[in-house]
């Protein structure tokens, strides 16, 4: 018996050809399901991209202009398909330039691989030309930063890279293959080369809570007079929005979220209240949150922006915090937790609402759940000005409005910092189910928008793309320009163009007396650039024209580039709590 097996084995090995380490790498990617890789080309990565070439059409390789761009691309990828997303880059400026994306993907608990080509191990130390410390670069903005030395190392390296993107509180992880691990040739052990199923998607291994803490949760829940539900983006990440929904319709508990957690119930769901924090905040969610008796945060960090330096919620001894995290780490760092249960969102409110049903029967709406909705309709009432203001230059409510009533179910919406963040946190009305809104919230670095808007489009080729940005953002990635029109992605391209670095020429007017230091730009022509890179072009700067210009770009199957020339922020402030605070202490004095 063991000889046969022996000799099965054997002849497994035999029936292989010498192999490269490139091409062991390229098999590896596919046993986790990689389709696509975004990179950009280098001296040392010739043999991976042969490797690629060979493996064709089984990984699709999209060049990106900028390494930045290709981690902004894997990682929206990675947001919208929850499979881990894969850059690559070569040896010294490839890693230092693809930083900002691997940095977001880490710290928004998005699991980003890069694979970075390296000098040759036999050229270490010695002033070989981009030679560079990778490992330790990487080391603070990745949960593994690793080099692998031997060809024969790749497959369990690879797996161990999966495994560690992909579970627990997901994140960014960097391998660099020195160009002669690349080229080195061996004759790989068909036993070696496997992936492991469980984490092609993430999160992996998710864990449950206990049955003892969320016994403890029920009472608490079913116990409260005014029970919020608190949603984060891990509650996103999750996928928990169905059970969510059905707890809180269960309990008819008010939702609200953060920014990044938004979309996780229907815009309009009558118990949806909308945003809070600092930037773009609903009156009504913060009502809501500061009347809570039992507030339920889910996969929510509690960070600066959601608790306004955390001053919110108050702190009030009646008042209980319960929080979901798949991180322990996460759990009471920022507020004392009454309870705190460590697990995933969805299988955690799964479990919560078979015991919840056990306690109590379906509720209505309390009266202060319908005084919430009050509020909420005239607010949405008063917007409607702004919505259809004639102002020149437009006022970013009447593009987000706009936009609102273009926008169908599927949709994906992507958006950079400056004026669409506070806009859009709250203005957007996504299109219905299976619609997204992507933005990255962890270091909301300018020029994210466009790349990311080439990595949506491989996790759902057929999907509507919209990518709102300002001018600093476009001068940060309008080398992206050319990839959208080269791969002929049909994506909405909205320029908010208010010649300056508004958000910071604001934070001057409100902090440093107007004493505005470089932030403005010249105006320029901008939908010319885009013209030049292939795109379809239109300014925009009334109202009629927003309207002409939104309905083309929507029937267009290509992507549309509308240069919309818009106020900024320093003449009309945004909805951002503490620049309104500040405003309103400035005009007190
Ligand atoms: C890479 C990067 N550098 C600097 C900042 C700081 N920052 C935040 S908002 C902002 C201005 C944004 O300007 P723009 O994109 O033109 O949008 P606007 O505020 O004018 O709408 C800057 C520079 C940042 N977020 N990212």
């Amino acid at each position: 018996m063991l000889v046969n097996r022996v000799n099965i084995l054997k002849l497994q090995t035999e029936s292989r050809e010498k192999m490269t380490g490139a091409q062991i790498l390229v098999e590896m990617l596919q046993q986790y399901d990689v389709d696509v890789i975004f990179g950009v080309p280098g001296d040392t990565s010739v043999p991976l991209y042969e490797a690629l070439y060979d493996s064709r059409p089984k990984i699709r390789h999209v060049m990106a202009r900028d390494e930045r761009s290709a981690s902004f691309m894997a990682d929206a990828y990675a947001r919208l398909t929850h499979k881990p997303g894969i850059c690559e880059c070569p040896s010294g400026a490839g890693p230092l330039y693809s930083v900002p994306g691997v940095a977001e993907a880490n710290a928004s608990s998005i699991p980003v691989i890069l694979l970075t080509s390296d000098i040759p191990l036999s050229g270490e130390g010695k002033q070989t030309i981009t030679e560079l410390d990778c490992q330790s670069l990487f080391e603070s903005i990745t949960k593994w930063s690793s080099i692998i030395k031997d060809a024969h190392k790749i497959p369990e390296t690879i797996r161990r890279a999966f495994r560690i993107a992909t579970s627990g509180r997901p994140g960014a992880v960097h391998l660099a293959f020195p160009q002669d691990v690349l080229m080195g040739e061996f004759t790989p052990n068909d036993r070696l080369i496997y992936g492991e199923s469980e984490c092609r998607t993430y999160p992996a291994y998710r864990t449950r809570g206990s049955r003892h803490v969320l016994e403890m949760l029920a009472e608490h829940l079913t116990a409260a007079r005014r029970p919020v539900i608190i949603i984060g983006g891990g509650a996103n990440h999750s996928q928990a929005g169905k059970s969510i929904s059905a707890l809180a319709e269960w309990l008819a508990t008010p939702v609200v979220t953060t920014i990044s957690g938004q979309g996780i119930l229907p815009d309009d769901h009558p118990l949806a209240m909308g945003v809070i924090g600092d930037n773009g905040f609903h009156p009504h969610a913060h009502r809501a949150v500061e009347a809570g008796d039992v507030l339920l945060y889910i996969g929510c960090k509690m960070g600066s922006v959601s608790t306004i330096n955390w001053s919110m919620p108050a702190y009030r001894t009646d008042r209980q915090i319960i929080q979901i995290d798949l991180n322990p780490e996460m759990l009471g760092n920022n507020f004392q937790n009454t309870l705190s249960v460590a697990g995933d969102a969805r299988l955690v409110i799964e479990d919560l609402l078979i015991l919840v049903k056990g306690k109590t029967k379906q509720r209505e709406p309390s009266a202060w759940v319908e005084s919430l909705n009050a509020s909420r309709a005239e607010f949405w009432q008063i917007a409607e000005d702004d919505f259809r203001s004639d102002d020149i230059p437009l006022k970013p409510q009447r593009i987000i409005a706009a936009l609102n009533r273009r926008l169908t179910s599927g949709a994906i919406v992507i958006s950079d910092a400056g004026t669409p963040t506070p806009y859009m946190a709250r203005f957007l009305k996504m299109g219905g189910s299976d619609s997204r809104f992507i933005i990255p919230r962890s270091y909301g670095g300018l020029g994210y928008a466009i790349p990311a808007l080439v990595g949506a489009h491989f996790a759902r080729p057929r999907a509507r793309l919209v990518g709102l940005f300002g001018d600093g953002s476009l001068g940060m990635s309008a080398g992206e320009l050319e990839t959208l029109s080269r791969l002929g992605i049909p994506a909405v391209l909205i320029h908010f163009n208010n010649s300056t670095f508004g958000w910071i020429k604001a934070l001057q007017k409100l902090h440093s007396q107007g004493k505005y230091f470089s932030v403005d730009f010249t105006p320029g022509r901008p939908a010319l650039v885009a013209e030049g890179f292939g795109l379809k072009a239109l300014e925009v700067k009334t109202p009629t024209e927003l309207d002409a210009a939104m309905d083309k770009a929507f029937s267009s199957t290509a992507p549309v580039f509308l240069d919309v020339i818009t106020q900024p922020e320093v003449d009309h402030l945004p909805p951002v709590y503490s620049w309104l605070e500040a405003a309103e202490k400035a005009s007190a004095r």
